[in-house]
């Protein structure tokens, strides 16, 4: 009998890469989507299998992390053997907006899943793996930061997700759950939510290179990032849910980059060396070259500003994490560097612009010649 996973967060970039890779191990893979006014599983479409066929891998059911029936009811008929807990609100800058849906989806939600397997004395049978993430740290403490470094998270997303963390160590010494933090640092991909800093940036500097937009505003340049590839991390999910023992578990690269940095990396995939000038809310990035003539770009252009909006009222400055234990007991070892990723994402965003800029002359011409 092959497995059977649950993930909720289906659509997520997580959700999305695990999915692909649950199925590619044989697992039948359960996800939840929420319902949404538009379509919002471009990330699983080509993953998609029609209801009608048989020996179907994949199957979507509608649900929601606040929804404590639903919850227990799609566990009851799936009656996993691993539940991958990814759904959340994700945005750390969305949270000091929406404080209190950030503790319910992301603190609550996950008691809700701990409960249900509870309920459905599933004890025994299913494991389950909890989303948690580098953001508890917050407030520097040590580094680089281990499976013992103190937390003190800086945003209502860091303590939702704390107060997730601890459940999952509670209801794993008291009911012998097999439930496992995996304490992610940020990892990225060209399927990135378009709000989080490195995608936009990418995106951005893709549409630069091709004159589709002039700049680029962001928030606090100094802050620095420990990020690696998503595909490497949901390998890890799945390594933690086949450990022997239930653990928690730092996944991260060891290294540590500004986001100042990722910009001037990113300028560099399209051959644009950028020179910063100015400091705080006042920075600016210049061209300084352009060795690529495929794009017509003018030196000296401004196309990096700071716009204080961008900040966060209580912020986090510096993460890099230690994934020795990884390492050592699970034999983790990430694929992609920080480059690969840089290439990776900006590959995929040329190439969706260069879509676009072709879409909006040949398309609106046929559109045009049939009207
Ligand atoms: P995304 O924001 O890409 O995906 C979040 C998923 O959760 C989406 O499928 C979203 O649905 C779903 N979701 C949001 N709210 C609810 C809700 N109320 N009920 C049901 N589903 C909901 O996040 P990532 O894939 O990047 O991250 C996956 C998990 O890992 C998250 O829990 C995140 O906090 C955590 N994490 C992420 C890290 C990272 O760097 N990416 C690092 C450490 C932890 P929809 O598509 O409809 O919006
Ligand atoms: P983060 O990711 O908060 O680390 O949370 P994000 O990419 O949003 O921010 C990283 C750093 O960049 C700074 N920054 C900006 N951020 C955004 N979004 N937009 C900007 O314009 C901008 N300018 C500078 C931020 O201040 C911050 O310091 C991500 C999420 O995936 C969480 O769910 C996850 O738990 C953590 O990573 C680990």
């Amino acid at each position: 009998m092959n497995k059977i996973a649950l993930i909720t967060g289906v659509t997520g970039q997580d959700g999305a890469y695990l999915t692909e890779l649950l199925l590619k191990k044989g697992y039948e893979v359960h996800g939840i989507k929420r319902r949404a006014s538009s379509f919002n599983t471009q990330r699983i479409d080509h993953l998609y299998q029609d209801p009608h066929i048989e020996n179907r891998k994949l199957f979507l059911h509608y649900g929601d992390m606040t929804d404590t029936s639903n919850l227990i009811r799609i566990i009851q008929e799936v009656k996993p053997d691993e539940i991958y807990n990814l759904a959340a609100m994700s945005h750390v800058h969305v949270s000091f907006e929406t404080p209190e849906y950030t503790a319910n989806v992301d603190g609550l939600g996950t008691l809700r899943l701990l409960e249900a397997i509870r309920i459905l004395n599933l004890e025994k049978k299913t494991k389950i793996y909890q989303a948690s993430t580098s953001e508890l740290y917050g407030k520097v403490q040590e580094v680089p930061q281990t499976e013992t470094t103190p937390f003190y998270p800086r945003s209502p997303y860091g303590v939702a997700k704390i107060y997730a963390y601890w459940i999952t160590v509670n209801y794993r010494e008291a009911y012998n759950l097999f439930a496992c933090n995996g304490i992610l640092f940020n990892h990225e991909s060209p399927i990135r939510g378009e709000t989080f800093v490195t995608r936009k940036i990418t995106r951005a500097v893709s549409k630069i290179a091709l004159n589709l937009q002039d700049k680029v505003y962001l928030g606090n340049l100094d802050a620095k990032r420990d990020w690696g590839h998503a595909k490497d991390y949901v390998r890890m999910m799945w390594m933690i849910l086949q450990a022997e023992k239930p653990e928690d578990w730092v996944i991260a690269t060891g290294k540590t980059t500004t986001v100042r940095d990722f910009v001037k990396f990113a300028f560099a995939e399209v051959g644009v060396t950028l020179e910063f000038k100015g400091e705080g809310e006042n920075e600016k990035g210049y061209i300084k070259s352009c060795t690529n003539t495929a794009y017509n770009l003018e030196i000296g252009k401004e196309v990096v500003a700071v716009d204080s909006h961008y900040y966060r009222p209580t912020e986090v400055d510096l993460l890099i994490g230690d994934a020795t234990k990884a390492k050592e007991k699970l034999g983790w070892e990430p694929e992609f560097t920080l480059q690969d990723l840089v290439k990776d994402m900006m590959k995929n965003d040329l190439s969706l612009m260069k879509k676009e800029i072709y879409l909006k002359k040949g398309g609106h011409d046929i559109l045009n010649n049939y009207e």
